[in-house]
């Protein structure tokens, strides 16, 4: 993929930049925004796993803030058993929710499934499962979020990951997967310098679509996640759209100019759209660069060319679509028109003409020579 040409007036950095920015995108699941909608009509239980300071009960209270403004019932449940104040931070921000919140002592397991059962009761659709993140060990927490999974059987499990941490997140995203299957990732705390870069190796080991980025402390501050300006960020691209256009614009005329010097035939219309893709280019160098026989203008005439041009285009834009197509038609009362529509006098508009009868002559010889060395490299072979 990437030994590829670019097509004409890309330059190769900006061609490669659109190709890995393609499938960057596309390995985080493309171009559209991915929300989860779960069903409004059944309690949907959100797992919530993570390690300690990743922005689990923040999260917690963000989503459960997203779909209350969509009209679910969200309820939370206080599972970190760890953590001195943990129950209290996540009811306080209950209350500022106004969601219910389910705390209890105990074990963080009898608590999740109470607190699941608790709040179905209440008519909860989406329950939230705020789980520890701390351990003595690793392999200790791991091992709790293994008996959590498999005891409460959550709908869905969401990974959150620190989007500070740059590539400890592959291995952190391993260790969980391990445990429970993740379903959705989120990553937090994109709000500063952290690109977030990986989140890409968290989604690979995985296999989990990233759902929510965190862009803030407040409970507001979550996004769903948006492969294309994720990855116009990460590789420090200003306006992706911009040269995404640029590339396939270019990409277009190359093919029709491809079938134009295929057919021999050349419009007063294939003409013009020569003229709006020089432009389009930035030079007429770079356009004439595109034409075999062409690309050694002298840099003097191709300034000239350039001023003609710019006349050339207003000409041809007092001129009818059907007079591009059938030029022919063009006869001396039909040029009077179009020089007077175009401020122009009628020599103008006829070295535009003869400048087109020239071009159409170049394209017939382009054809011609093309069948020719096509003839003879059959015959070689
Ligand atoms: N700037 C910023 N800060 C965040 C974001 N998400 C969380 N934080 C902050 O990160 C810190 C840790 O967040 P918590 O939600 O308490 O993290 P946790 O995973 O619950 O941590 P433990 O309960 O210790 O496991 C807090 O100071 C949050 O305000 C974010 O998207 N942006
Ligand atoms: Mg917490």
């Amino acid at each position: 993929m990437l030994t590829e040409e670019p097509p004409p007036g890309v330059t190769k950095r900006d061609y490669m930049v659109k190709l890995i920015y393609d499938e960057l995108v596309s390995l985080l699941g493309g171009e559209q925004k991915r929300t989860v909608w779960p069903d409004r009509d059944k309690p949907y239980v959100v797992l919530l796993l993570g390690l300690q300071g990743s922005g689990k009960t923040t999260t917690a209270a963000k989503i459960a803030r997203f779909y209350l403004k969509r009209s679910y019932k969200a309820g939370l449940i206080a599972a970190d058993t760890f953590r001195p104040g943990a129950k209290e931070q996540l009811k306080q921000l209950g209350e500022k929710l106004g969601a219910p919140v389910y705390t209890s002592d105990g074990n963080s397991v009898r608590i999740s499934v109470d607190g699941v059962s608790y709040l179905k009761r209440q008519g909860c659709n989406l329950i939230i499962i705020d789980t520890t993140g701390r351990h003595k060990e690793e392999e200790e927490l791991l091992r709790e979020m293994a008996v959590m999974n498999k005891e409460v059987g959550p709908d869905a499990v969401f990974l959150v990951l620190d989007g500070t941490i740059g590539q400890l997140a592959k291995p952190q995203a391993e260790a969980f997967s391990k445990v429970a299957s993740i379903g959705f990732i989120v990553i937090t705390k994109l709000d500063g310098t952290a690109k977030g870069g990986g989140a890409i190796s968290a989604t690979v080991a995985t296999g989990a679509p990233i759902a929510f980025v965190g862009t803030g402390e407040g409970i507001d501050d979550l996004e769903v996640f948006d492969p294309p300006s994720f990855i116009s960020r990460l590789l420090g691209l200003g306006d992706i759209k911009a040269l995404a256009e640029r590339v396939k614009d270019a990409q277009i005329s190359e093919k029709r100019f491809e079938q134009i010097i295929g057919t021999g035939k050349l419009t007063l219309a294939d003409f013009e759209y020569y003229i709006d893709s020089m432009d389009k280019m930035g030079s007429l160098a770079k356009f004439f660069s595109l034409l075999p026989g062409l690309s050694n203008v002298p840099p003097e005439m191709m300034r000239n060319a350039e001023t003609d041009m710019r006349r050339w285009k207003t000409i041809l834009n007092s001129m009818t679509k059907l007079e591009k197509v059938r030029p022919e038609l063009l006869g001396a009362s039909r040029v009077k028109r179009i020089a007077v529509g175009a401020g122009a006098n009628t020599d103008e508009v006829k070295a535009l003409l003869r400048r087109y009868e020239t071009m159409k002559t170049q394209m017939k010889m382009m054809k011609r020579n093309r069948t020719l060395l096509r003839k003879l490299s059959s015959y070689k072979a």
